[in-house]
């Protein structure tokens, strides 16, 4: 039986978690982060549990671990792994893992105010702001190319009723659910009434559109992931707000980025949002993201966008975690 070491900080940006593991985590084969990602999956998931589920995480726990790049010209490769699995792409971890390695001196960038990223989503390009005492005041990423993929579907809630929605990419597939007949908006509901909707709701739409949301140029990307939910603001700043249900219990504490890319991705496919516009997102718990569409792009001919998404996160702890194979929940486990 053996012992499994890992050297982990801890963060969170706006609210949500970020555990970036520092030493422990397996070499992988591959020539890009989605190659490596995959036989992470195939070999290596145990960590994630591990890791991520209770009793060393929670529903919500979120984490990373780098890697050196592949190509020479960026700065490090990037796994995301989490309650749900390892995500092709997550903005929350990227605030917070950036913000960590910096303030950590785990990355030394070659050019200051910048950063390379090798997601297995694809590059992400990164700038920052140091204060003067050497913390990162924020982190902007410049994610993978968004778009909308559907609109005006429908789906039946056991609960709410039939119920209208969009599907966008913003590197996760998200379906969203703008406030409607059925849906006054998610100020009207808690947190564990929408966890319950949004389980329902993401099985049966896989169930009812199967194979119909995969990313045209990576098709290990594939089905809604994530559901959005929208609703009042909290404050007047804030253009819009979410309440995003990922993984099997989570509702994200932050904005969102990837969801946040996706309904920038969403707007702007519906004339309500241009380029260089500001879109304030408000996460559930009122924290804030500052969204832009970049430019206008396309992806196998089809319109989409480049999006950036500008955070902040906070490093609270150091954590050497173990996972020991004699512990009956060496695992994890979820309730
Ligand atoms: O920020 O992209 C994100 C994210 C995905 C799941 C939770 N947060």
């Amino acid at each position: 039986m053996s012992i499994h070491r890992f050297d982990c900080i801890d963060a969170h940006t706006c609210g949500n978690p970020v555990r970036l593991v520092k030493t422990g985590g397996p070499e992988l084969k591959g020539s890009n982060m989605a190659e490596k990602r995959q036989h992470f999956i195939k070999e290596y998931d145990w960590i994630r549990r591990g890791l991520m589920f209770e009793p060393r995480g929670h529903d919500m726990m979120s984490g990373s671990i780098l890697y050196p790049p592949m190509d020479s010209n960026n700065d490090i490769g990037i796994l995301f792994i989490e309650t749900s699995g390892c995500l092709p792409m997550c903005g929350h971890g990227t605030i917070g893992s950036v913000t960590i390695a910096l303030e950590e001196d785990i990355i030394t960038p070659k050019v200051p105010g910048q950063i390379r990223l090798e997601t297995p989503a694809g590059l992400v390009e990164i700038e920052y702001r140091l204060t003067e005492n050497k913390k990162v005041e924020w982190v902007k990423l410049t994610n993978v190319k968004s778009y909308l993929a559907a609109s005006e579907l429908t789906i039946a809630s056991t609960a709410l009723g039939e119920l209208e929605f969009d599907v966008a990419y913003g590197g996760n597939f998200y379906a969203i659910f703008d406030t409607q007949p059925n849906f006054s908006g998610l100020q009207d509901f808690s947190a564990s009434e929408l966890i319950r909707f949004s389980q329902e709701i993401r099985e049966k739409i896989n169930l009812k559109y199967p194979d119909r949301f995969i990313h045209p140029e990576d098709n290990t990307i594939r089905n809604v992931s994530h559901i959005m939910w929208s609703g009042d603001t909290l404050s007047q700043e804030a253009t819009a707000r979410n309440a995003v249900f990922y993984g099997d219990k989570a509702i994200d504490r932050s904005p969102c980025g990837t969801g946040t890319s996706a309904r920038m991705a969403q707007w702007h496919a519906k004339g309500r949002l241009s380029i260089g516009e500001t879109f304030v997102h408000e996460s559930f718990i009122g924290s804030k993201f500052e969204g832009r569409v970049e430019q206008e792009t396309t992806l196998l001919g089809e319109t989409a966008i480049k999006p950036s998404i500008k955070g902040w996160a906070r490093i609270y702890g150091h954590n050497t975690i173990t996972i020991d194979e004699d512990d009956p929940y060496a695992y994890g486990f979820q309730v």
